[in-house]
């Protein structure tokens, strides 16, 4: 007989991840951090794992609050809000949901950076408004075709983001801070170095505070008056006051962004750009993928209760023998 173990759903309510679970889990709710205080007394001393659905803060002091934590199995790639420091200091797990989503994230990426460089919304907008009928869209400033892509960062995702640009015959190279083994395109261990050498920015890097606002004034400025940033990582990565003045002041020529510093919260000066695409942090936000990766969280969850490895643990807390 298999002992009930206590999971703590903790972010946005996800059906597949409520159902995931046979009767021997006991699950428990909290959809913000504020709703952790509501647990009722003596149940965060039961819970064992944690899925965390969404981009609520799991930092060392919400972690803290349940002593027989054993996994926290995270929604999404990007665990930058989860305390990974704190959970290998106390032995705790913690998985994410990567592969699942890295073709779909290239995909939205490409999109995004071609329809930020054909102008894609405004040309819907000539033809729903109309305006069509009087005069032809005026021809793009911006194309694929001229451009040379510096990627930041070559994990998983920047690897099929430089497939694509390859089939698309668009030179890559990129920058992380060690050279990746798996790709021929020329490293760039300095990114202002890199900014110099292209026109175009594709970044997809780990949030958190090693990248904090790694794309700065001094980027932008070397990225120069054609340059073009798409940002698919996190708003984080970008002083996102300082890629507004470029824009507005035509230091760079456009932008396309999937994320922001504050979301949802994005600032009216970003809004009201002429040349910018915007999209409310839809890159893995297609049915099929979503479905993966809320089966991966529990997929995770249930192997390691199991008594199995969690199928996909971050580098910074490395499973043992199991
Ligand atoms: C999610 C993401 O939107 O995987 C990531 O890192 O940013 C997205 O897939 C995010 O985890 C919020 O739930």
């Amino acid at each position: 007989t298999s002992q009930t173990v206590d999971l703590l759903i903790y972010g946005p309510d996800k059906p597949l991840i409520n159902e995931g679970f046979a009767e021997r889990f006991k699950l428990h709710k909290a959809q913000q951090l504020a709703d952790l205080e509501r647990l009722a007394p003596g149940i965060a001393e039961t819970i064992r794992g944690i899925a965390v659905t969404g981009l609520v803060p799991a930092s060392g002091a919400v972690l803290a609050r349940f002593p027989k934590l054993e996994i926290v199995a995270s929604f999404g790639v990007g665990y930058d809000h989860v305390d990974a420091a704190y959970a290998r200091e106390h032995g705790v797990i913690v998985t994410n949901t990567p592969d699942v989503l890295t073709e779909e994230v290239a995909d939205v990426a490409l999109g995004l950076l071609i329809a930020t460089l054909r102008e894609f919304i405004a040309a819907d907008r000539h033809v729903r408004t109309g305006a069509w009928s009087t005069q032809n869209f005026p021809l793009s400033k911006g194309s694929l075709r001229d451009r040379s892509v510096g990627i930041v960062g070559m994990g998983r995702i920047g690897q099929a983001i430089g497939r694509r640009l390859e089939a698309s015959q668009v030179p890559v190279v990129y920058h992380s801070r060690h050279p990746a083994a798996s790709v021929s395109y020329q490293h760039y261990p300095n990114l202002i170095e890199m900014a110099k050498a292209v026109d175009t920015l594709i970044v997809i890097i780990p949030g958190g505070a090693a990248t904090a606002k790694l794309i700065d004034a001094e980027v932008l400025a070397a990225l120069g008056p054609r340059g073009v940033v798409v940002n698919v990582a996190r708003g984080s990565v970008i002083d996102e006051p300082a890629l507004i003045a470029a824009l507005q002041a035509g230091t760079i020529q456009a932008a396309g962004l999937d994320v922001f510093a504050d979301e949802p919260n994005v600032p009216e000066a970003l809004r009201a750009l002429p040349n910018v695409v915007l999209l409310p942090h839809v890159g893995s936000a297609s049915v099929v993928t979503r479905n993966a990766m809320d089966q991966l969280v529990v997929d995770n969850l249930k192997a390691w209760f199991d008594g199995q490895p969690p199928l996909t643990p971050i580098p910074e807390t490395p499973v043992k023998d199991r």
